[in-house]
């Protein structure tokens, strides 16, 4: 049956007038926004449930090979939005809002954002069930239903304060609830040794803490071609909602806050994105997700199967960063204990079903626990692991012998520690990097010993974006303009994207193109007004009035050192200093917009945070310098304000110490939304790069990985020498140290401390770990090529043009189809049409529910 826009929209419009009396009590007329939404959000949600439960069960009935995918982190942003995208269905949203006299913009905003990750990893796992959902693989979900998301970031004269994000204050119309679905884990107590019918030893448990894990499900909808879409399930674990999680024996010696600890398990995300040392709770959270996780894979596993002979070829795991690699030994402990599998086998099987991928080559970064918190914790899982760990040096001696260093660096037992990259490493059939620098240099470098053991078992697989989100919904302007020249295969075929190519040289699109971002960089500068307006700061003095003809300059991620941001305000101040020396100079407008959180303890990436402002509040004022540059922090970064920020960037800064950035995926977003990047030769710039063509790919600065390398072995670098022969930078520097922006003395020391990090020397080992300094004149010299094209607005549209025609590769869908061919073997399984057909009947005989084209 096919509806017109109309109909579909006049029967969405009564449904949610029926959630709305039904369930709020409220006529049409009486409901606030937040209540509009959770109807509006009730009533879509019919059309997903059909498809969701048709998904399932197809699935299901025909034994599919399936991915399991665990991360401890998911950024989705805004589900509702996204839906509306996802399911087709805008026409009929448009017509619902207009009969129901709303604007869909506000009903929209009511949704909170779920912040259930730090950046780029947590977003990198929302991007591919997006696609797997799209590209109908047979694929789950399993995360942590964080009752607090990353904090929400307030700034305060330049001060960030990290606010609680409390997401789930009001009703959640996206999750379900699934009592039937609890497991227990348990942590603790003491282990008692027998052995399995191989006899194989195993280890019962007595007296541990139990706790309960509730699972939430949140379906996430592929894109609907032709009526056709898919729906993967979100799991998500909490310990919240379950009474016996609170320990009584705490509870009646009077120590409350050891006997709500269990309770409290999922109540945070861990705000750090790098590793945040020795965090109990941390690790239990890591086994939550982990043992909750393998439960309901086995025990649906079982339920299917009756037997474990095929697990391996029905079954795969990818573990997101070694933050779930306790399912290794988990795995293990499960097969010989529960299910009686010789242990060599269940190793096997272990090692056959989990994938890891690795998302950083900082060491620091690398997880590691302690020996002895792991042991009081999980005293079986920790069992398993030195037995594996001796299987693996046993392993070592006969084949290198007397090699005591191989086997001291590849251990995963080492000095007090868990080695958790160690662990994933050897407990997984592959591992991969997200870029291919990133992953030459784990092969290369930081895990050269493993991949002379295991020579096939590092690949590359680099990262991609989800265009729908990234594109079709962020920016529906240059969609229809991608669209009305080329079709709409690129929404599920972003390769197609080429087809856009002819048009960079073509006038008309060219100026189409700059019009669309003047639109977009509209929006933006009336987004961030109404905020300021909203919260009744001053609209002079709290933003600077923005030209939306100005140069968009754009750099928004985690506030890092590798990450620079510190390179960027350097620059900005050494123009500054340019615009105030030089009356006549023929510099082009700009906005340098900032935006990203700081890890609440990194007090170097506060304070940069901090003199960012200081430089803003001075700049942005200054009448000598005639509008000629601003400077813009956007507070709270987060998925809902990229959707704004980026299709308004012009540019876009991916300037990481080469090396360092082990993809990035904000340039990949930034790219295809038409902004040119100002990059280095790291992580994915690199691949983005070679896809455009040296030549349009004109603002590549910077020292070369293999250059930094270099440096840091012969240890010549040498910042003092830099600083003695560049005035610009000399200058520039010097405005840290002296009064020019600090006002007061806790400004000053923000500064100074910034300035010691840059030039000062630390021990005797030079400053400025990531080579900001060695990187700035370069850096300097190629935003004046910025502003040179920028002067000729149908040569920027041509490059701008060309750069989106030559991101094909870099959609989420691309790197999905790379898992499945080369880790997880997985083929795509759409809804089966019958299965539809008698879910379909059994919802409604007169199939009302269809509210998309
Ligand atoms: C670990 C232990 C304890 C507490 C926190 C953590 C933790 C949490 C998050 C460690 C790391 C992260 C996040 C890392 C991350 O986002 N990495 C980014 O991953 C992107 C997707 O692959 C890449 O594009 C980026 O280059 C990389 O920085």
């Amino acid at each position: 049956m096919n509806m017109d826009a109309e109909t579909q929209a006049e029967i969405l419009t009564l449904k949610t007038k029926h959630y709305l009396i039904t369930m709020m009590g409220l006529a049409a007329d009486e409901a606030s926004d937040e209540e509009f939404y959770r109807a509006l959000s009730y009533a879509l949600r019919e059309e997903i449930m059909i498809n969701w439960l048709a998904c399932t069960r197809t699935h299901r009935e025909n034994y599919a090979r399936t991915v399991n995918y665990l991360s401890m982190e998911y950024l989705p942003g805004r589900i509702l939005s996204n839906n509306i995208t996802n399911l087709a269905a805008d026409e009929i949203i448009r017509i619902v809002m207009q009969k129901m006299n709303r604007r869909a913009q506000n009903i929209i905003n009511r949704e909170a954002d779920p912040g259930l990750g730090n950046g780029g990893l947590g977003r990198l796992a929302s991007c591919f069930l997006d696609s797997l959902a799209t590209l109908h693989y047979p694929a789950r979900a399993y995360g942590l239903r964080y009752q607090y998301g990353i904090f929400e970031q307030q700034i305060r004269d330049g001060v960030q304060i990290e606010a609680p994000d409390c997401w789930l204050l009001s009703e959640n119309p996206w999750e379900f609830r699934r009592d039937l679905r609890r497991v227990i884990v348990k942590y603790c107590g003491t282990t008692e040794a027998s052995t399995n019918i191989q006899g194989d030893e195993v280890m019962d448990l007595k007296n541990a803490e139990e706790v309960y894990a509730l699972p939430f499900d949140i379906p996430i909808v592929g894109y609907n071609k032709e009526g056709q879409f898919s729906v993967v399930t979100l799991r998500l674990w909490s310990t919240k909602e379950s009474p016996r999680n609170f320990k009584l024996q705490s509870y009646n010696a009077g120590r409350l806050d050891q006997a709500a600890e269990n309770t409290l398990l999922t109540d945070v995300l861990y705000p750090n994105d790098v590793h945040d040392v020795g965090k109990r709770i941390r690790l239990k959270q890591e086994f939550l997700l982990v043992s909750a996780s393998l439960q309901d894979i086995t025990s649906s596993y079982t339920k299917r199967y009756g037997h474990f002979h095929s697990f391996a070829d029905k079954v795969c795991i990818q573990i997101n960063d070694t933050h779930p690699s306790l399912v290794i030994p988990e795995l293990i402990r499960m097969l010989t204990k529960q299910y009686d599998i010789p242990w060599k086998t269940a190793l096997d099987m272990a090692q056959a079903v989990t994938g890891y991928t690795n998302h950083t080559v900082m060491r620091e970064a690398l997880e590691e626990w302690d020996q002895d918190l792991m042991k009081y914790l999980l005293p079986r899982q920790f069992h398993i692991i030195e037995r594996l760990n001796q299987d693996f040096c046993n392993t070592l001696r006969t084949r290198y012998p007397n090699d005591e260093g191989l086997i001291r660096r590849t251990s995963i037992l080492e000095d007090g520690k868990v080695r958790m990259a160690n662990l994933a490493i050897i407990g997984s059939h592959k591992v991969n990097g997200v870029a291919e620098l990133h992953t030459a240099i784990l092969k290369n470098i930081v895990f050269k010993d493993f991949n002379e053991i295991y020579p096939d078992k590092f690949i590359a697989i680099t990262n991609g974006v989800t265009q729908r989100r990234w594109l079709l919904h962020c920016n529906p302007e240059l969609s229809r303009f991608i669209t009305k020249r080329i079709g709409e295969g690129w929404i599920t075929d972003f390769p197609q994207i080429a087809k856009l190519l002819p048009y960079a040289e073509d006038p008309e699109s060219q100026k189409a193109f700059m019009d669309i971002k003047k639109k977009n960089k509209m929006r933006l500068i009336e987004s961030v007004a109404q905020e300021n307006r909203l919260e009744g700061k001053d609209s002079n003095s709290a933003f600077p009035l923005l030209d939306v003809n100005s140069i968009f300059d754009v750099h928004i991620k985690r506030m890092h050192e590798y990450k620079r941001q510190l390179l960027n305000l350097l620059h900005a101040i050494a123009l500054y200093q340019e615009l105030l020396q030089n009356p006549n100079h023929s510099r082009v407008k700009r906005t340098i917009i900032f935006g990203g959180k700081a890890a609440a303890g990194y007090e170097v990436a506060k304070n940069v945070i901090r003199f960012i402002h200081c430089v803003a509040r001075k700049i942005n004022r200054d009448p000598n310098i005639n509008g000629m540059l601003k400077i813009l922090y956007i507070e709270n970064y987060n998925i809902s304000k990229a959707e704004l920020i980026i299709p308004a960037a012009d540019v876009s800064q991916q300037i990481s110490v080469a090396g360092m950035e082990a993809s990035g995926t904000g340039n990949m977003k930034l790219a295809i939304n038409g902004a040119l990047t100002v990059g280095t030769d790291d992580g994915a710039n690199i691949e983005m790069r070679m896809a455009v063509g040296d030549t349009e790919w004109p603002f590549l600065f910077g020292a070369t990985a293999e250059e930094v390398m270099g440096m840091r072995i012969a240890n010549s670098y040498d910042p003092e020498k830099l600083i003695e022969k560049d005035v610009r930078l000399k200058n520039a520097l010097n405005a840290l140290l002296d009064r020019t922006f600090a006002l007061n003395e806790s400004e000053h020391h923000a500064g100074c401390g910034l300035y010691d990090r840059l030039a000062g020397m630390h021990d005797g080992f030079p400053a400025d770990h990531y080579f900001v300094l060695n990187d700035f004149a370069s850096f300097y010299e190629v935003q004046k090529k910025v502003e040179h094209l920028y002067t000729e607005p149908s040569l920027w549209a041509r490059t701008a043009l060309i750069n989106i025609s030559s991101m094909g590769s870099f959609s989420s869908d691309v790197t999905i189809e790379n898992y499945c061919k080369k880790i997880w073997d997985l083929q795509p399984m759409p809804i089966d049409p019958v299965i539809l057909q008698q879910i379909r009947y059994e919802y409604s005989m007169l199939d009302v529910c269809r509210v998309y084209r």
